[in-house]
C-alpha cells in the first residue's frame, strides 16, 4: 500500500469509534498525528496511545491551522467556525470514509437514507455471504469502515450517514442507494434540502444508482452515474405484485419470492427487500443466494421487535425509530384489536412532529410522552400524558392494560437525552416489559 500520508501533519477530531480507527490507520501509514476532542473527557480516551498529542475540551485552532489534513468525526459539523477557518486557510478536511475510499481496491455497495439503512445493509451482506462472497460490512452501522481494511474482502457493504457523506469525495460505488429522505438531524442542517444534498453525494461516480420510485427526493442528479434502477410498489424495475391477496417481490416480469416466505414483515420492509435485491443484482450476485438470504434474514433487534407477550398483550421494541419517518412506518397499516399504548419522546433533533398528529389521534391510541421533547409530542394528541422518564410512563401504562392491547416504544426521537444509546433504551423497555 502506498504511504500517502507518511509524515503528513494530520489532526484527527473525535475520539469515538471513528477517531480511534483513524488513529490506528494513520499510525500504520506513519503520519504525524494528533487528536482533538471537544469533550472534556471523551469516551475513547483510555484507548489512545499515550505518545499521541491530545487536546480535549475544545478545538485548538492553532493545531488545526498547522495541519496538512484534518480528519473530522461524523459527530462534529464541518460548519463549526474553527473548521471553517482552517478550510479557508487551505487545510484539507475529510472524514474516515474518504480515507477508506482512497485506499480500497474492491467494489463497494453504499447505502444511505433516513430509514432502513441498517436493515438493508445487513440484508445485502447476508445475500453476499449466501453467494459465497467474502464481504466486509461497516460504516455508520457501528463498525468503522477503516477497520475493514485490516482483512482481505472481495466486496464491501457500507452504511453511510449524511454526516459521513459530507466529508467524502472519492467514493465510486459499484452500487449506491438513497433509500428515502424524510426529516432527520435538523439540528445539523439548514433545511431538508441541505440534508438531502449531503445524502445525494452517494451517487457521484456510482456504476448503478438504486432509487426509490416512491420518493422523488431520492432521485439521482449526478451526471456521472452509469445506470439507474428503481424500486417501488408499482411502475419500477423492482416492484411488488399483488395477486389473489398474495404479494410477491418482482424484478421486471420475474418473481423473486412471495413476501410471505420472508421473516421480515411490513410494507417498509418489503421496500427494503426490493432495494436490497436491486443492490445485490447490480453487483451480479446470483438469485439463489439472494433468495436464501431473503428467506432466512430475521431482522435486527430494536426495530419493531416483539420482546414480550403475556395475557394477550404484545410489547414491541422499536427503539431505533429515532425520527418521525420511522414512527410513521411503524404506525402505518398497524392493526391492534385492543388499545395501542404508544411511548414517544427523547431528543427530536429539531424535528417537526406534526406529521404524526393524524396517525396518533385515533380512539384506541393512547400516547405516553417523556424526555426532552415529551412536552411537544404530548401536545399532538388528545389522549396523551406527560412523564419525566420512560420508566414512569411504563408504570402508568401497566395500570391500564387489557387483553389484545399493544405497548409500542416507537419514540420518533434519539435517545441521547436520557440514555447512552438507542440499544440501552430498547433494553430498558424490554426489562420493564418483563417486570411483574
Ligand atoms: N463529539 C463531540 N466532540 C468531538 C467529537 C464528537 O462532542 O470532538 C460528540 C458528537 O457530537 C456525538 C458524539 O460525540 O454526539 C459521538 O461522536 P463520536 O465521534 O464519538 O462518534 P463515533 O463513536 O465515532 O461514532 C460514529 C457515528 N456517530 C455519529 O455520527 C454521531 C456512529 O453512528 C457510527 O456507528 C460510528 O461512527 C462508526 O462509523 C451513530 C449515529 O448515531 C450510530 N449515527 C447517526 C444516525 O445513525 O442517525 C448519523
Ligand atoms: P437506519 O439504519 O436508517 O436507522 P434501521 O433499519 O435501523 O434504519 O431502522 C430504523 C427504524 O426505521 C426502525 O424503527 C425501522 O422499523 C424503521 N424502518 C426501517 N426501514 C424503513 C423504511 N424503509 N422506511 C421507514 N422506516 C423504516
Amino acid at each position: 500500500m502506498n504511504n500517502l500520508y507518511q509524515n503528513k501533519k494530520i489532526t484527527i477530531i473525535g475520539l469515538g469509534k471513528t477517531g480511534l480507527s483513524c488513529v490506528r490507520y494513520l499510525q500504520n501509514q506513519q503520519a504525524d498525528i494528533r487528536v482533538i476532542d471537544t469533550r472534556k473527557n471523551p469516551t475513547g480516551i483510555e484507548l489512545l496511545d499515550k505518545s499521541i498529542p491530545l487536546y480535549t475540551g475544545g478545538l485548538n485552532q492553532q493545531w488545526l491551522l498547522d495541519s496538512d489534513i484534518i480528519v473530522i468525526s461524523p459527530g462534529l459539523a464541518v460548519k463549526t467556525p474553527e473548521i471553517q477557518t482552517a478550510l479557508q486557510a487551505g487545510v484539507e478536511v475529510i472524514g474516515d470514509i474518504e480515507l477508506f475510499c482512497r485506499a480500497v481496491t474492491k467494489p463497494i455497495i453504499a447505502i444511505t437514507g433516513s430509514n432502513g439503512k441498517s436493515t438493508v445493509t445487513t440484508l445485502v451482506t447476508e445475500m453476499a455471504k449466501a453467494c459465497g462472497i467474502k464481504v466486509g460490512m461497516g460504516g455508520n452501522i457501528g463498525i468503522p469502515a477503516l477497520s475493514l481494511l485490516e482483512q482481505d474482502y472481495d466486496l464491501y457493504v457500507l452504511e453511510l450517514s449524511s454526516f459521513q457523506l459530507e466529508t467524502t469525495y472519492s467514493l465510486k460505488a459499484a452500487a449506491a442507494t438513497v433509500l428515502n429522505v424524510t426529516e432527520d438531524h435538523m439540528n445539523r442542517y439548514v433545511d431538508l434540502e441541505d440534508y438531502r444534498q449531503a445524502k445525494l453525494k452517494i451517487y457521484k461516480n456510482a456504476q448503478v444508482a438504486v432509487i426509490n420510485g416512491e420518493d422523488p427526493l431520492t432521485e439521482e442528479t449526478s451526471p456521472s452515474v452509469v445506470k439507474k434502477v428503481s424500486f417501488a410498489e408499482n411502475n419500477a424495475d423492482y416492484w411488488l405484485k399483488t395477486e389473489n391477496g398474495k404479494q410477491y417481490l418482482m424484478v421486471k416480469d420475474e418473481v423473486i419470492l412471495p413476501c410471505n416466505e420472508m421473516k421480515l414483515v411490513g410494507r417498509h420492509n418489503n421496500m427494503n427487500a426490493l432495494s436490497a435485491v436491486a443492490l445485490a443484482q447490480a453487483v451480479d450476485m446470483n438469485l439463489s443466494g439472494i433468495k436464501t438470504a431473503l428467506r432466512e434474514y430475521v431482522g435486527l433487534d430494536h426495530r419493531f421487535q416483539l420482546v414480550h407477550q403475556e395475557n394477550g398483550i404484545r410489547w414491541i421494541n422499536d427503539s431505533k425509530a429515532t425520527n418521525v419517518g420511522s414512527t410513521i412506518a411503524a404506525l402505518t397499516g398497524l392493526y391492534v384489536e385492543g388499545n395501542l399504548h404508544l411511548l414517544l419522546g427523547g431528543d427530536g433533533k429539531g424535528a417537526d412532529f406534526s406529521e404524526l398528529s393524524n396517525l396518533i389521534n385515533q380512539p384506541n391510541i393512547y400516547c405516553y410522552c417523556f424526555g426532552q421533547d415529551g412536552p411537544a409530542l404530548a401536545k399532538l394528541s388528545k389522549q396523551s400524558q406527560l412523564f419525566d422518564t420512560m420508566e414512569q410512563a411504563i408504570q402508568n401504562i401497566k395500570q391500564h392494560l387489557h387483553q389484545n392491547d399493544m405497548v409500542l416504544l416507537s419514540p420518533a426521537c434519539a435517545s441521547l437525552d436520557q440514555f447512552t444509546s438507542f440499544e440501552k433504551r430498547g433494553e430498558e423497555f424490554t426489562r420493564l416489559a418483563k417486570l411483574n
